[in-house]
Formats: C-alpha cells, sequence, structure tokens
C-alpha cells in the first residue's frame, strides 16, 4: 500500500490544514514524529480500523488507550444510544454519576470518592490545585518525559541535569506558572530525596505516571515507588498517580494494584469514558471533602458527568470486571514482544521491548531504558521507517517512538501472529 493509494487521506489532510491549525485537533495525531501524513479514518470494527480510502489496519493505538475493548463494543454502543434517548445534557445530577463513582470507588481501593471531569488534562489540573488547596503550600514535584496533559504548570521540560526548576517549554505558558515546578529524573531516587531535603515543607504533591507511557513504555523500579511514598508522607506532601493510561488496562485497579500501591489522589482518563470524554480525580475522603461544594477548592464543569459519557463508561468498565482480561492480555503482550524481540534479533538491530501488561513499545536502541535521557536515545528516525513500513503491512502503531501502544481485548493470538509477521519483514527492510 504506497502513499498514492491514500489519496482520499491526503486529500482530506490538506482540506483540513486550511481550517484547522497543522490539520489535527491534537498534535499527537498529526504524525510529526515519523513524516508524511496522517491517515484520515472512516470507522473502526473490533481491532481494525478503517481509513478514508477503505483500507483495512490492525489497530494499537486504540484512540491512544480508551478503547481497551476496541472499537464499537455492542454493550458501550447499546448503553450509550439508551442514555441517547434520554437526553444528550441536563446541566444537572444523573443517577449514571453515581454508578460510575461507585464502580471507580469499588475497583481503586484507594479512592474514597471521585469527581468526573471531561479530559484527563482537566482531571490533572484539578488534582494539583486540590493537592494545593488541601496543604496549603505551592510547589509541584514531576518527572521528566511524564505527560499530565497540557496543564500549564506540568508543561516543564526538565534539562539532563537530574533537578532543574520550572522552565516553561511552550510559548504562553508564563514563568510563574512553572515557578513553582520541579522537574525530576524518573526513577532517580536521590534526586526525589535532595528535593524533599532542599523543599519538604514547601511542595504540595508530586505527580507521576506510575508505569510511563508519554517517553514510550518505562517502568518504575521498586525502589522509587517506596521513596515517593515514604517521603510523600515523611513531608505532608500528596502522592498523585496519574493513571490516565494505565487506570483499567494494567488491572481493574491500575498500576497501583499491580504494584501494591497507595496513592492519595489518583487521575483518571481514557479508558474511564469508554471512548467517550471523561477524566477524574479520586481518592482519600478528607482530601476530595476539600472540592467545591463540599469544600473551598474551586472546580466546576457544564458538561462534567455528562450522561452518555458516564454511560460509555459505565458500560466499560462493567464490562472489564465481569470479563476480568488481565491474564489474558499479559499472555499476548508477552506473545508479541517476544516475537517482536526474536525479529529485530534476527536481523541485528539495536533494540529493546518494554512492556506492562497490554502496554508495550519497540525502542531502536540498544540500552534499557529507564527515563527520558535514555528514552530519547533511541533512533527515532529508524522508528518512522518501522511505522510506515507496518502501515503498509496493515498495521497501525502510535506514530511516535515516544508513546506506547496497546492491545485490546479483542485482539487475538492469530492477529498478535499477524503482527509479528508484519514486523518481521519491515525491520528485515529497515535493516539493509
Ligand atoms: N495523551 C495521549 C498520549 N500521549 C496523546 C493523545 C493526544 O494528545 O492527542
Amino acid at each position: 500500500m504506497t502513499s498514492s493509494k491514500r489519496s482520499l487521506s491526503r486529500q482530506a489532510f490538506a482540506r483540513a490544514n486550511e481550517l484547522i491549525p497543522g490539520g489535527v485537533n491534537s498534535p499527537a495525531r498529526a504524525f510529526g514524529g515519523v513524516g508524511g501524513e496522517p491517515l484520515f479514518i472512516d470507522r473502526g470494527e473490533g481491532p481494525h480500523l478503517f481509513d478514508v480510502d477503505g483500507h483495512r489496519y490492525l489497530d494499537y493505538v486504540a484512540s491512544w488507550g480508551p478503547l481497551i475493548l476496541g472499537h464499537c463494543h455492542p454493550r458501550v454502543v447499546k448503553a450509550v444510544e439508551n442514555a441517547l434517548h434520554k437526553g444528550a445534557t441536563f446541566g444537572a445530577p444523573t443517577e449514571l454519576e453515581s454508578q460510575l463513582a461507585e464502580l471507580v470507588i469499588a475497583c481503586v481501593p484507594s479512592v474514597e470518592m471521585v469527581r468526573m471531569v471531561s479530559s484527563g488534562t482537566e482531571a490533572s489540573m484539578s488534582a494539583i490545585r486540590l493537592a494545593r488547596g488541601f496543604t496549603g503550600r505551592d510547589r509541584i514535584v514531576k518527572f521528566a518525559g511524564c505527560y499530565h496533559g497540557h496543564v500549564d504548570s506540568l508543561l516543564v521540560q526538565a534539562g539532563s541535569s537530574a533537578t532543574t526548576l520550572g522552565v516553561p517549554n511552550s510559548p504562553g505558558v508564563p514563568k510563574g506558572c512553572t515557578a513553582d515546578t520541579l522537574a525530576l529524573r524518573y526513577n532517580d531516587v536521590q534526586a526525589l530525596m535532595d528535593a524533599f531535603a532542599a523543599h519538604g515543607q514547601q511542595i504540595a504533591g508530586v505527580i507521576l505516571e506510575p508505569v510511563v507511557g508519554n517517553m514510550g513504555l518505562v517502568t518504575p523500579t521498586p525502589d522509587f515507588l517506596h521513596a515517593l511514598r515514604q517521603l510523600t508522607h515523611q513531608h505532608g506532601a500528596l502522592l498523585i498517580y496519574d493513571e490516565v493510561m494505565t487506570g483499567f488496562r494494567l488491572a481493574l485497579g491500575g498500576a497501583q494494584e499491580l504494584y501494591g500501591q497507595k496513592p492519595d489522589l489518583t487521575v483518571f482518563g481514557k479508558i474511564i469514558g469508554g471512548g467517550l470524554p471523561v477524566g477524574a480525580y479520586g481518592g482519600r475522603k478528607d482530601i476530595m471533602k476539600q472540592v467545591m461544594p463540599a469544600g473551598p477548592v474551586f472546580q466546576a464543569g457544564t458538561l462534567s458527568g455528562n450522561p452518555l459519557a458516564m454511560a460509555a463508561g459505565l458500560a466499560t468498565l462493567q464490562e472489564l470486571r465481569e470479563q476480568k482480561p488481565y491474564e489474558r492480555l499479559d499472555r499476548l503482550g508477552q506473545l508479541l514482544v517476544d516475537g517482536l524481540s526474536a525479529a529485530a534479533k534476527a536481523v541485528h538491530l539495536p533494540h529493546r521491548v518494554q512492556r506492562v501488561g497490554s502496554m508495550w513499545t519497540l525502542f531502536f536502541t540498544a540500552d534499557p531504558v529507564t527515563d527520558y535521557d535514555t528514552a530519547k536515545k533511541s533512533d527515532a528516525a529508524r522508528f518512522g521507517k518501522f511505522f510506515w513500513g507496518m502501515v503498509e503491512r496493515g498495521v497501525y502503531l502510535p506514530c511516535s517512538q515516544y508513546e506506547a501502544a496497546f492491545i485490546s481485548t479483542v485482539h487475538t493470538e492469530e492477529h498478535i501472529q499477524q503482527t509479528i509477521a508484519a514486523a518481521r519483514e519491515t525491520l528485515a527492510e529497515i535493516a539493509k
């Protein structure tokens, strides 16, 4: 399938470019990391996507994570249809909101109370505000390479030194917004200890992706997770897990269940909305009760708790709770990474396949990827060739070396074998 066969996507992109900045409504989907132009999508069905030119792809993007049940899962479609017929939005409470809240609380033991919002960005922003309001402190610790949405105070790029005081990495973010953000190296226990030794009394909270998806897949060391919990506790700061990607994906209770951890607050997005726009933040009741109108920390939203979105999220979480797909997803994940590693090894390509459960990344580097600096050592140009080779063979991967790919419950062993076969051909081609 050459680019000439994607002429309708090309036309659609040219038109969109005249109307929408860069032709897309979120930069991640613009193919900037792999070159070329984005595929325009017509529809999805189970594990497959169909572009406007009529090509079918095995989908490992899953709308960047939400679609753990695949496209158009019948239970989700039915739930949304039912809700739609009753009215799209009321700006008044519905019982669906409590039903989803109850299910989230049942799935994630550290969450005793939860507030629904409309995106992961909104959820992180609100959790940070709450941490500051609850502790009466201003400073926030984040980690280089972790992404928590486009929140001003979290858009901080750390330099190569382990600790840097905030420097905004987008024009339009005033220095003042990031002045209280400390960006540290992921998995660096010493840097964390130093930050708390220097600023412990001013740190309101520490936010992290407990398994990182946003620099490609990077896992936390046990020591790092332990130090985070211990130091935040000792210094009266809140520990905030951003489980936008990992929540309901690595286990029903997310990464915190997998690693046996208990953060004070958790940020959700993606799967919690079953493909519709939902974010949420939740945690200890004494903290959550500070949110308005129960408490003084302001946060609001016209479409927060929207009935269509609640219905999609509820159907998705109910299905996951009944299906218990996590062991199967883990097995498929292992099968896939073994196949990818063998294929890369056979053609002597330096590589690392990193995975937790159904999240994975093939890095084109020989060394372990443990943080942002080591992630950036990967050969992103080679990844671009790999990406396009896979597209040509009917496999749709995230269009960046620095993103995680997702296996969904509708993938089968046969799909995984197809993917390995496509990778074998592609890797042999790009190794030449
Ligand atoms: N949050 C997604 C993973 N990095 C990207 C989705 C987007 O920004 O459009």
